[in-house]
Order: C-alpha cells, then structure tokens, then sequence
C-alpha cells in the first residue's frame, strides 16, 4: 500500500497536498504550522482569512501558492487533556477529514507532520497509532493514494515505523 514514513522537512515534500497541524483560528501559529506559512507566503493567511476558522478533528483546503504542493489541508488537532476528553477520535478525525479532502480535490499524493505531538502534546506513540490506523484503513479505500508521513526528528519517526510495525504484526 501507498504509505512511506521518511524524516523531512514538510514544507520541502513535492506532494499535491501538505497536511497543517492548524488551531481552529487557522490564523497561523509556531510550529509546523508557522514553517508553512513562511514558506508559502502571505497570500496564504489572506486565504485562511476567508475561511473563518475550522473545529478540531475537521479539515479545510487552501492553495499551496510558493511551495511545492498544490494545496495546503489546515486540520486542527486535539489539544491532550489526558485523554478522556474525545482527543482519539478528534485525531482520528483530523485525519480522515483531511484525506476525505485530498480524495474529494484529487490529490492523490499527501504528506502529513505528527498532528498535536508537539506543543499540543498528545502523547507520540498514542498519536502513531491511530494516525497509522486511520490513515492504513482509508488506503484499503483508496489504493491510488501516495500518503507520506513527514517526521520531524528521529524520534517521531521511530514511533511511527513502530506504529506501522505493530500494526502489520495485529492484520
Ligand atoms: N515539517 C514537519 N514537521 C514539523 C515541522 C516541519 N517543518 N516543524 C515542526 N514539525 P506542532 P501541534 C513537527 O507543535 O502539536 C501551532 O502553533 C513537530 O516537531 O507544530 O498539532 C498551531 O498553530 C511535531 O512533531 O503541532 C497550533 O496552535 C509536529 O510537527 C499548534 O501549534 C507537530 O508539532 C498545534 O500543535
């Protein structure tokens, strides 16, 4: 199946559509979210203007403008409150909506970072395993799809191989 996990820069990947670990402001902020839009320009927060925030675990579409992907899919993870709060199936969700939108755009290669493992800390190997799920279940789905998941650090990237392992050893 089309799933690749590679340590890199997200904002470098030559994909259709980068994923945005956003807030629901979708305004902009630190993190990967800031590299993307320093690297796409301003004409991008003039877009995001228009669409008027975005609730957690859902997902919206912008142009790519000066980098290399075509789209931008802005998805505001869960912020961890120890885990009783609905924050799986809000990752879950940041996911799904985000693939839904790539499928329904036709790009059919997309690159994710690890939503809400940084400063939103959701715990990683938490995250790796429902963004391995969901991600692995949509491509049954959609086996034309390239999804790549962009690791940060090595860390992030042990997790999710972990992640993909645990779950070929579970099928
Ligand atoms: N490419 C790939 N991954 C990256 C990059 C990059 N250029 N830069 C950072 N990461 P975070 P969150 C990794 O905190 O936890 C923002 O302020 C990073 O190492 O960016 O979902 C938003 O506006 C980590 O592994 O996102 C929200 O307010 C992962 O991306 C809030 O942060 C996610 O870390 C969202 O928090």
């Amino acid at each position: 199946m089309g799933y690749r996990i590679i340590l890199g820069d997200i904002t470098e990947q030559h994909v259709d559509a980068i994923v945005n670990a956003a807030n629901t402001s979708l305004l902009g902020g630190g993190g990967v979210d800031g590299a993307i839009h320093r690297a796409a320009g301003p004409e991008l927060l003039a877009e995001c203007r228009t669409l008027h925030g975005c609730g957690t675990g859902k997902a919206k579409i912008t142009k790519g403008y000066r980098l290399p992907a075509n789209y931008v899919i802005h998805t505001p993870g869960p912020i961890w409150r120890g885990g009783t709060a609905g924050e799986d199936a809000l990752l879950a969700g940041s996911y799904l909506s985000s693939l839904r939108l790539a499928a329904e755009y036709g790009a059919k290669t997309v690159a994710f970072p690890s939503i809400s493992t940084g400063v939103y800390h959701f715990p990683l190997e938490r995250a790796a395993r429902t963004a391995t799920e969901t991600i692995l279940a949509f491509l049954r789905e959609h086996p034309d799809m390239e999804i790549t998941m962009a690791c940060f650090d090595e860390r992030t990237k042990a997790a999710y191989e972990r992640a993909l392992a645990e779950y070929g050893a579970a099928r």
